[in-house]
């Protein structure tokens, strides 16, 4: 039996001090440093050395586990046991000095995420989750917005980098959205999205066309504040980022706006 909650804190802990990393970085941060992983995929020195001291913190914190890392410092290992780790999610916020970005750490065992964190670093909010244990923001016990109106709800999402043949679908979703609530944001860090849904600063988040690890930790930290998380068939979602509709009591609400025009 895996101890989650001392986990927890120790991931916490290293988070919070990769994230000073990430922040000193921030302040003198040059755009001569961008690398490009493909057309709208940046990746600086910032993600990749990140990456190696999460990696190697967890490797002190468990070192049974393997990887699965976006920018790859340990070959992807999927066993029973597995670490999902974002060093950056919000990249593009990050390299145009926008303020949205974050760390997200996720632990998966025999398929299942039972543990969660996601340090948003300029705010410094480190929320965490394991599985049972309900989910916090700086250990204050967080859950999800009690509103039930769409009419009364702010919806977060993200424009899809590849939308293949679904592009007028998703701009509808958007259009009937944004008339019927208070609004949409986007904010650029799909963990961050996911972690404001499970403290109630927005009502509802959906993508489309996401990886992994933006959303793995994310997942947990959403179920545990009491969320509900699916794919756009309404089905829980597998953990790959393809169709994600995180929300509250508004769940059923925004699933059928989707899936009247999906
Ligand atoms: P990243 O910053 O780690 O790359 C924003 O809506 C979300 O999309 C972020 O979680 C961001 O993660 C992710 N993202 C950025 N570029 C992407 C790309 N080219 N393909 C898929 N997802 C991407
Ligand atoms: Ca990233």
């Amino acid at each position: 039996m895996l101890a989650l909650e001392a986990l927890t804190n120790r991931v916490g802990e290293l988070a919070k001090t990769v994230g000073v990393f990430i922040r000193q970085e921030a302040n003198h941060f040059d755009s001569s440093k961008i690398e490009h992983k493909g057309a709208n995929d940046l990746v600086s020195y910032v993600d990749k050395e990140a990456e190696k001291l999460i990696v190697k913190g967890l490797k002190k914190i468990l070192p049974e586990a393997g990887f699965l890392t976006e920018e790859g410092t340990e070959l992807a290992n999927l066993t029973d046991l597995y670490w999902v780790v974002d060093p950056l999610d919000g990249t593009t916020n990050f390299l145009h000095g926008l303020p949205v970005f974050s760390i997200s750490i996720g632990l998966i065992q025999n398929d299942n995420v039972v543990l969660g964190v996601v340090f948003e670093v300029n705010k410094a909010e480190c929320f965490t989750a394991y599985k049972g244990g309900g989910a916090f923001c700086n250990q204050k016990r967080i859950s999800i917005s009690p509103i039930k109106a769409l009419k009364e709800s702010l919806i977060a999402t993200g424009f899809p980098y590849s939308l293949l043949d679904k592009k007028d679908n998703y701009f509808e979703i958007m259009k009937s959205l944004q008339v019927s609530s208070h609004g949409l944001r986007r904010m650029g860090s799909a963990a961050v999205d996911l972690c404001y849904v499970a403290c109630g600063r927005f009502e509802a988040y959906y993508e489309f066309n996401l990886n992994p690890w933006d959303v793995t930790a994310g997942i947990l930290i959403v179920q545990e504040a009491g969320g509900i998380v699916t794919d756009f068939k309404g089905e829980y979602t597998s953990l790959n980022g393809l169709e994600i509709l995180a929300a509250g009591n508004i769940h059923q609400q925004v699933l059928s706006t989707i899936q009247k025009y999906w």
